[in-house]
């Protein structure tokens, strides 16, 4: 069954070819280890959703497949209309975070996406196509949603995987992996490899749908994760490696076993990752430093407590003082996640943030404004507030905001004004990386989405 995965352009503001379609990768790998040899992945993140018709008709695919990001969703949609148009016989089928929690309406909107797979999707999408290959009851595949005979069939939930290790490594043959760089290691773009050891999250903050896609937290073992690397290393001469897990540095025993192992194999890499600053230890980023860890992304998003309590982020201020003295102690580079917008923010709030910043004097920041992503607490929040509804998502707007004190264009000057005080912090050179990468995370703000606005209600809370 000739078959195309695709990840289709981003939202408008975001640069292209950040980092390969990993999941892809994993479920190519895996149906051709099940003897599903036409697997084709195109990551499309740079190209425009009208060239799929070229790619359709060059390529003539069975199967279409399409991750599906909130944001992207409208680019993964027109990817399946324009599939259908091709060759209306196609089968299109949705995976991803987006289509994962709103699989429902997808259905219910959109007769031409077949299928849905939901949640991690390994295992799903073998047994679909084996199920589809010998024209099986489509019933008996768990985690999956379809239409059959004008009705939206939803099977049994499938268990997550346990053994993460009995899953081969992504397979990135139809990619070139030289074109995703690296902009934190090194000041020129350096080609990058990126991994994920583990998945899922112990924490519950409420803007996050980490939970709902891939539910506890659970790992690779590291001897399985090194020898990824290695291949990596070896196979594509990287020297750079992102680790894109949610909380790199969740349990201390292991971050540690990864740094021995990284001595111990005499990898001599370059490594990033992204954690929680009660996550850390001066101990344990002391052996992060010596195993090449050059930058660790910490999501701060705010220096207020009320806010850290409003998005039920478990964080102290003391944590984040000290993950940020102790990386400077070490010479681990850090990056300090900002959101702006929370329930509750305010002036006052915002001041605090900016306090912490001084106090931390962080090597980067990432200012976002607060996003209501569905399959979150927020999410659900606002929907029992009154102020949103799923048919929010059924409009071409790019995602949904919660202004509470501030109006959009408020939030968005504050957060420029943050940049600046940050880029002042380090002087010259955060003028000049602020030159060369702009306000990178605000270029991700379109105007579509500031008329998708929640009314401008406060929570009581
Ligand atoms: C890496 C990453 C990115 C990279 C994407 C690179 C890439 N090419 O994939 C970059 C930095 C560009 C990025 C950007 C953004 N990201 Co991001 N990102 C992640 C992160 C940390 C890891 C993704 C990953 O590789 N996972 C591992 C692989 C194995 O999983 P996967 O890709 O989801 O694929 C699996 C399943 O979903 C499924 N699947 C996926 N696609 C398909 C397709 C088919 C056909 C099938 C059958 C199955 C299937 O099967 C795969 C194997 O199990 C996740 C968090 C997470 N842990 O997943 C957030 C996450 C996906 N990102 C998120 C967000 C919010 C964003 C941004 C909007 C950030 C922002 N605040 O502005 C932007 C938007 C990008 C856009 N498209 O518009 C949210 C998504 C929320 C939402 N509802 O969309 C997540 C879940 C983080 C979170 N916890 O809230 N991100
Ligand atoms: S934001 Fe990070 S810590 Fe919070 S739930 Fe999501 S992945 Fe976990």
């Amino acid at each position: 069954m000739k078959t195309l995965l695709l990840s289709p352009k981003m939202a408008s503001g975001w640069q292209p070819n950040i980092m390969p379609p990993i999941g892809l990768g994993y479920l190519k790998a895996c149906l051709l280890k099940e003897g599903f040899k036409e697997v084709k992945v195109v990551d499309m993140s740079g190209l425009k959703v009208e060239s799929i018709r070229e790619i359709i008709q060059t390529e003539s695919p069975e199967i279409v497949g399409i991750t599906t990001f909130t944001e992207a969703r409208h680019n993964a949609l027109k990817t399946v209309a324009i599939a259908k148009e091709i060759n209306p016989r196609v089968k299109t089928i949705l995976g991803g975070v987006h289509a994962t929690v709103m699989y429902q309406q997808i259905m219910e909107n959109y007769p031409a996406v077949d299928i849905i797979c939901r949640g991690e999707s390994e295992r799903t999408i073998v047994e679909l196509f084996q199920a589809l290959s010998n024209a099986d009851d489509l019933r008996k595949v768990k985690g999956i949603v379809y239409h059959q005979d004008g009705e939206i069939v939803v099977t049994e939930e499938r268990e997550k995987i346990r053994d993460l290790d009995a899953l081969p490594f992504p397979n990135y043959d139809d990619l070139d992996l030289k074109k995703y760089k690296d902009t934190y290691v090194s000041w020129k773009p350096k080609p990058a490899a990126y991994i994920i050891t583990s998945r899922g999250c112990p924490f519950s903050c409420s803007y996050c749908s980490s939970q709902s896609v891939w539910g506890n937290w659970r790992a690779r073992s590291i001897s399985n994760v090194l020898d990824e690397i290695e291949w990596l290393v070896s196979q594509y001469g990287h020297k750079i490696v992102g680790i894109a897990d949610d909380i790199f540095t969740l349990n201390k025993a292991r971050t540690k076993e990864f740094c021995q192992g990284i001595l111990n194999r005499g990898l001599r890499i370059e490594w990033r990752s992204a954690t929680r600053a009660d996550c850390v230890s001066l101990e344990m980023l002391e052996l992060m430093r010596e195993a090449g860890c050059q930058f660790l992304s910490f999501g701060v998003e705010s220096g207020s407590p009320t806010i850290l309590k409003n998005l039920n982020k478990k964080q102290k201020i003391e944590d984040v003082v000290n993950a940020f003295a102790w990386c400077k102690k070490v010479g681990i580079k850090t990056i300090f996640n900002v959101i702006i917008g929370a329930p509750g923010e305010t002036r006052a709030t915002i001041e605090e943030t900016r306090n912490l910043i001084k106090k931390t004097r962080p090597s980067e920041l990432s200012v976002a404004l607060l996003r209501i992503y569905p399959g979150t607490a927020l999410w659900k929040q606002a929907q029992d507030e009154g102020l949103c509804d799923d048919s929010f998502f059924l409009t071409d707007q790019e995602c949904m905001r919660y202004t509470g004190a501030m109006s959009v264009p408020e939030m968005l000057q504050t957060a420029r004004g943050i940049y600046l005080m940050h880029a002042g912090l380090n002087g010259l050179s955060g003028y000049a990386r602020l030159a060369k990468f702009g306000f990178h995370v605000l270029k991700g703000t379109p105007g579509k989405a500031v008329s998708g606005l929640l009314p401008r209600k406060r929570r009581s809370s």
